[in-house]
């Protein structure tokens, strides 16, 4: 299937998502939030995908909202509704994304600005070229970090670095992302997607179903308790434990031999 701003193709068990408009830093336009939803929903459909990659096109990885696009208003016009935005487009992204049942790498190619940031800042393990580069620029347009990025940079970084990150909207490169532990690592440019591919092909031999499992408690655990955390790791692994990975992880490890997972 063929799109018009972004790719999309599945090999070795993962599906690789590319942002494709680059002489716009790969910029939010509605047609490609319609795109992304579609192969989203491809991702999920196709049980041979146990991880995701995502990444950009050209020298950026997304500059967030097209500030041309029609939702951002213009001057003859009434003020737009930027909350129906969120909550039709950026909101059901975040969310699809963080539910997707498989890890969801970032391969940060570049320059990730506004919701692209956070967008980026959303994947389960993010990988950033050197020279890539984290801008939280709502600021200087009179808005708020959005696409999760209020509840992403203190859970991230603290209190203290989101605050400067909002409010200054200074670019954060990705040596200090590592540094702060905005992101997971920082790799050599010419090496990212071949590092990210390789990632992806060995999550895709993985566990997903626990994988998954992971994901989702260690994003519960930035609202729970203590106590409701070890709940939800008692009830996870009754039900990890009746799974075929699970029975395949033991017996490989008695046996001296590498399991053969199947992702359930
Ligand atoms: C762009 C953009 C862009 C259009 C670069 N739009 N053309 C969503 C909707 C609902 C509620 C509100 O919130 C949101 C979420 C948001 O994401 S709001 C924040 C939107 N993003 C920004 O404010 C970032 C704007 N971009 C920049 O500050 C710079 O472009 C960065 C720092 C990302 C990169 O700077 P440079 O490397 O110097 O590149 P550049 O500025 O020359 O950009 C290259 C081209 O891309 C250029 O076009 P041109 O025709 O001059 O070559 C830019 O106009 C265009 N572009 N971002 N968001």
């Amino acid at each position: 299937m063929t799109f018009e701003t972004i790719q999309y193709e599945e090999s070795d068990g993962y599906a690789v998502l590319t942002l494709n408009r680059p002489e716009r830093l790969n910029a939010f336009t509605g047609v490609m939030h319609a795109e992304i939803r579609e192969a989203l929903d491809k991702v999920a459909a196709n049980k041979a995908n146990r991880a995701m990659i995502l990444t950009g096109a050209g020298r950026g990885f997304c500059a967030g909202q097209d500030l041309n696009d029609r939702v951002m208003g213009d001057d003859d016009a009434p003020p737009p509704d930027l909350g129906h935005t969120l909550e039709t487009l950026y909101n059901p992204l975040v969310r699809t994304i963080r539910a997707l049942e498989m890890p969801v790498i970032s391969a940060v190619n570049g320059v990730a600005a506004g919701a692209g940031a956070n967008l980026a800042l959303g994947g389960d393990l993010v990988m950033a070229a050197r020279s890539a580069k984290f801008i939280q620029a709502f600021c200087r347009i009179g808005l708020v970090p959005d696409g999760g990025g209020t509840w992403l940079l203190p859970n991230l970084a603290g209190r203290a670095k989101a605050m400067a990150m909002a409010m200054l909207g200074e670019p954060v490169s990705a040596e200090e992302a590592e540094r702060i532990g905005l992101i997971w690592k920082v790799v050599e440019d010419d090496d990212l997607m071949t590092e990210a591919r390789k990632l992806a092909a060995r999550l895709a031999t993985q566990p997903t179903a626990g994988l998954t499992a992971i994901k989702q408690l260690i994003t519960a655990a930035g609202s729970n308790s203590l106590d409701e955390q070890l709940d939800l790791e008692r009830d996870t692994q009754q039900r990890l434990g009746r799974s075929h990975d699970y029975r395949e992880g033991v017996r490989a490890f008695l046996g001296k031999r590498e399991p053969v997972f199947k992702g359930e």
